[in-house]
């Protein structure tokens, strides 16, 4: 019954700079973890506006793109991948709308955020733009590894 273990999906998740400046990233991480997915990759990293026009190329033409931008490269984010069923859509589940005036009481934004400008994270809106985006941040590649959980609870 663990055969659906071998194709989990992946989502890229990053923690934006507020989120990291106001020491949400322990609560963040916690949140999914407790949910039940998996950390495959993890990095404290400040990228640069090249960097950011490409994460955000979709909205470039947004009028709000600049600053978009601006606030990405303004500190320290924690990029992240983590797997599980579902984890794309039950991942923005957890973050709540992108404007925390809408995002309901106990996701990530509902809690944390007041500002669209000052969202405190990112995740990725679908398993074709998370496999871009784990290409991008993690040029790297990602560790494989699986829970053995099961051999260490009792
Ligand atoms: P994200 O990519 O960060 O998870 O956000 P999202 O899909 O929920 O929203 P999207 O429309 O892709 O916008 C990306 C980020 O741009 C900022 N934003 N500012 N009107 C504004 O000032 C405005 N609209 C969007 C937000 O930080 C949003 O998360």
């Amino acid at each position: 019954h663990f055969a659906a273990l071998a194709k989990m999906e992946q989502t890229f998740i990053m923690i934006k700079p507020d989120g990291v400046q106001r020491n949400l990233v322990g609560e963040i991480i916690g949140r999914f973890e407790k949910k039940g997915f998996t950390l495959k990759g993890l990095k404290l990293i400040t990228v640069d506006s090249d960097f950011a026009e490409r994460h955000y190329a979709d909205l470039s033409a947004k009028p709000f793109f600049n600053g978009l931008v601006e606030y990405i490269v303004s500190g320290p984010v924690v990029a992240m991948v983590w797997e599980g069923k579902n984890v794309v859509a039950t991942g923005r589940k957890i973050i709540g709308a992108t404007n925390p005036a809408e995002s309901a009481p106990g996701t990530i934004r509902g809690d944390y955020a007041v500002d669209i400008g000052r969202n405190v994270i990112h995740g990725s809106d679908a398993v074709e733009s998370a496999r871009k985006e784990i290409a991008l941040w993690f040029p790297e590649g990602i560790a494989e590894w699986r829970s053995s959980a099961h051999h260490w609870i009792y």
